[in-house]
């Protein structure tokens, strides 16, 4: 069985060879990027148990996402395809304001997902599941999956939740409400809210809440038990239960940084799974955020445990 779930659409995703805006370029690359499935090959790549659940377009695309995500080590086997609905596409377009995406994904097979699939046993023998903000913004029955798995779980024995964690990032793509900022406002802090850990940018909530400072973002989410609110270049803290630890983020050169918050929550959901301190989980978060800033790609290839480890060994000053 799969130690985590992760659940969310993937697309292919168009995107250039270097960090020149795509009308620049001569051609495009052909590669596999979705928020979730980011952080499933991540947490592969270190080592971890990981499947994800989605569905796929009878097409090269869905055929090209399956391939490379099984060949990064995660299960795939739950992933249905939809022979009536493509796979979602993206284009990423690196300009010196930051990378803009474009979409391709309305009607996608993925967006087709449904509550019945948060029956699936592979979900309740998991020991995470790791959804995001994105996933509620893709169609209505999509949204209706997020409540079966985050709004409508059962009390367990010791008055948390029964089942697996469940780790939300917020993930807000304005791009993707059609129905205005409000509505993503009022369903992503619900969503979080309902979570066991919640990752979120702390500009992320500031444009979603109108909370500038960390600690005020964590305490809108407080009914959270671990918030982690992240400030790029400065660094992480994490909210746990009234204990408050900031990590400073590892300067880096910056390539481009589609991914990198992927890879973040992936590095601190391994140390999770693994059962470290908090001050060890977001050092493995930044250390696998730097590798996701150092490519075009949006999954980097995973530090290695022993490179981890090192990091890990530090003392705080020798750390950044
Ligand atoms: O976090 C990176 C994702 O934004 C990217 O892979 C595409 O999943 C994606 C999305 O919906 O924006």
């Amino acid at each position: 069985a799969a130690d985590v779930v992760c659940v969310g659409e993937t697309m292919a995703v168009l995107g250039p060879s270097d960090d020149r805006p795509l009308a620049e370029q001569e051609s495009v690359r052909l590669g596999t990027g979705g928020a979730e499935s980011n952080v499933a090959c991540a947490l592969a790549g270190l080592g971890h148990r990981a499947a994800w659940l989605s569905r796929l377009g009878d097409d090269p695309f869905g055929r090209r996402i399956r391939a490379e995500l099984a060949a990064r080590g995660v299960d795939v086997d739950a992933v249905r395809t939809d022979p009536d609905r493509p796979t979602g596409v993206y284009f990423k377009d690196p300009g010196r304001a930051g990378t803009r995406t474009h979409y391709y994904r309305r009607g996608s097979a993925a967006a087709g997902m449904g509550p019945e699939l948060a029956r699936l046993p592979l979900l309740r023998r998991a020991r995470l599941v790791h959804l995001s903000g994105i996933t509620a913004a893709l169609s209505e029955s999509c949204g209706l999956l997020l409540d079966a798995l985050l709004l409508d779980r059962h009390p367990g024995a010791e008055g948390g939740a029964a089942g697996p964690a469940v780790s939300f990032d917020v993930n807000h793509r304005p791009a993707l409400w059609r129905d205005g900022p409000a509505r993503a406002a009022d369903r992503l802090l619900a969503l979080a809210r309902a979570a066991d850990l919640v990752f979120v940018g702390r500009d992320e909530a500031e444009a979603l809440w109108g909370t500038e400072h960390a600690d005020d973002a964590a305490a809108l989410l407080a009914p959270a038990p671990v918030v982690v609110v992240k400030d790029a270049e400065y660094g992480a803290t994490a909210y746990v239960r009234g204990t408050r630890t900031f990590v400073p983020s590892l300067p880096t050169r910056v390539v481009e940084p589609v991914g990198a918050g992927d890879a973040f929550a992936a590095g601190y959901l391994s140390g999770f799974l693994d059962g470290r301190d908090e001050r060890a989980r977001l050092r493995l978060g930044h250390l696998a955020a730097g590798a996701a800033l150092r490519t075009v790609d949006d999954v980097p290839v995973m530090p290695t445990r022993e490179e981890n480890g090192r990091f890990l060994t530090l003392d705080d000053a020798a750390w950044a």
